[in-house]
Parts: structure tokens; C-alpha cells; sequence
């Protein structure tokens, strides 16, 4: 199925997750997940929102939880849906992905149980240990251009379709 018509076909709101990009002068804090959804790779901090728990409140405890630091500044750079269309709804992967940029924030990045974080260069970002989604819009979000994108991936989370859909309304 195309990417177009699986969104069209789409009958109910996504879940909504968030995801902190903490970034310094030229480097960007990636952290490591260590275990469930995206084990293995390198990623922002985030998740999903808990019941009656604003984005902004959960992007904060999210960042508290994982690496243990709390944003004091979040700039929203992205709206991100993730679709899975050959993986059962019931599992809920599909998502819609709020992204902040962070460059102020209090506390030290320590690992917690879920992550391990590790500042990179911003020209050494390790594309190749992440979401394979993320060379698409990563870069242009640090560049300073607000993104609204749609990415399909099959049952082994291999990225199949994308496309990007800014001024369309998508958040
Ligand atoms: O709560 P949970 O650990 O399932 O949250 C998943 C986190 O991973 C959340 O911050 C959103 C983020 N995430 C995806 N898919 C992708 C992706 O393709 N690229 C990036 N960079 N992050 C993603 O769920």
C-alpha cells in the first residue's frame, strides 16, 4: 500500500509521543536504548503521553526519567508520524512524534535503566545506529527548518515510503 492512501485509510488520531533533541554549541545528546521499542539505537529522549499529561509535561518527565535532566527550554521543531501498516493496531507503533529542540536545561545527562547518553559532534551524528528515518529530517531540524513528515516502515521496521507535508496541517 502507498504511503498517501494508508494515511487516508486511517480512522482514528494517533498516539502521541514526544521526542527532546539536547543540543549544545555543534553537539547534539544522543542516548542509547537499552531495551524495548528501538533497543539498540542511538535517539533523542521521549515517549508516550501518560493520561491527562500535556506534550510539553511529557516531553519533561520523559527527559527526567531517562537521562536524568529536566529541559527548561523546548523549542517544537517537528511533527513526525510513524506508520506501520503491516504490524496489527492493536500493538500501537503507529504514532505521531512532537519534536523539541532543548539548548537549556538542568541537571547532569546520567544513564538511567532505558538509556545511556553520549554527546556527539554534529557532523559525526551516527546515522547508521539509528531509526533509518532520521538522515531524512534530523539534519534539517538543526538546521533550523520546521518539519512536518510522514514515514512508513514494514513489520522489520524498515523504512518503505516518506513524505514530507509541511504547511499541510498535519499536527
Ligand atoms: O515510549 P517509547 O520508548 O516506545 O517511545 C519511543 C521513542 O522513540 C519516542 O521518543 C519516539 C521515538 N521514535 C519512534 N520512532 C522513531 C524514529 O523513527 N526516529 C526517531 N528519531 N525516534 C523515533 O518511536
Amino acid at each position: 500500500m502507498k504511503l498517501c492512501e494508508y494515511r487516508k485509510s486511517l480512522t482514528k488520531p494517533l498516539r502521541q509521543s514526544t521526542l527532546c533533541l539536547i543540543v549544545r554549541e555543534g553537539q547534539i545528546l544522543l542516548a542509547m536504548k537499552k531495551r524495548g521499542f528501538g533497543q539498540g539505537r542511538w535517539n533523542g529522549v521521549g515517549g508516550k503521553l501518560k493520561r491527562d499529561e500535556s506534550i510539553k509535561e511529557a516531553a519533561i518527565r520523559e527527559a527526567q526519567e531517562e537521562i536524568g535532566i529536566t529541559p527548561l527550554s523546548l523549542k517544537k521543531v517537528a511533527t513526525l508520524h510513524f506508520l506501520f501498516p503491516e504490524v496489527p493496531p492493536e500493538n500501537d507503533w503507529n504514532q505521531e512524534v512532537m519534536v523539541y529542540l532543548v539548548d537549556r536545561w538542568e541537571g547532569q545527562p546520567i544513564e538511567s535503566e532505558e538509556m545511556a547518553p553520549k554527546w556527539f559532534n554534529i557532523a559525526e551524528i551516527p546515522f547508521e545506529s539509528m531509526w533509518s528515518d532520521d538522515i531524512h529530517w534530523l539534519p534539517k531540524v538543526l538546521g533550523g527548518t520546521f518539519i512536518e513528515a510522514a514515514f512508513m516502515f514494514d513489520r522489520d521496521q524498515k523504512l518503505l515510503e516518506f513524505e514530507f507535508l509541511e504547511g499541510l496541517g498535519l499536527s
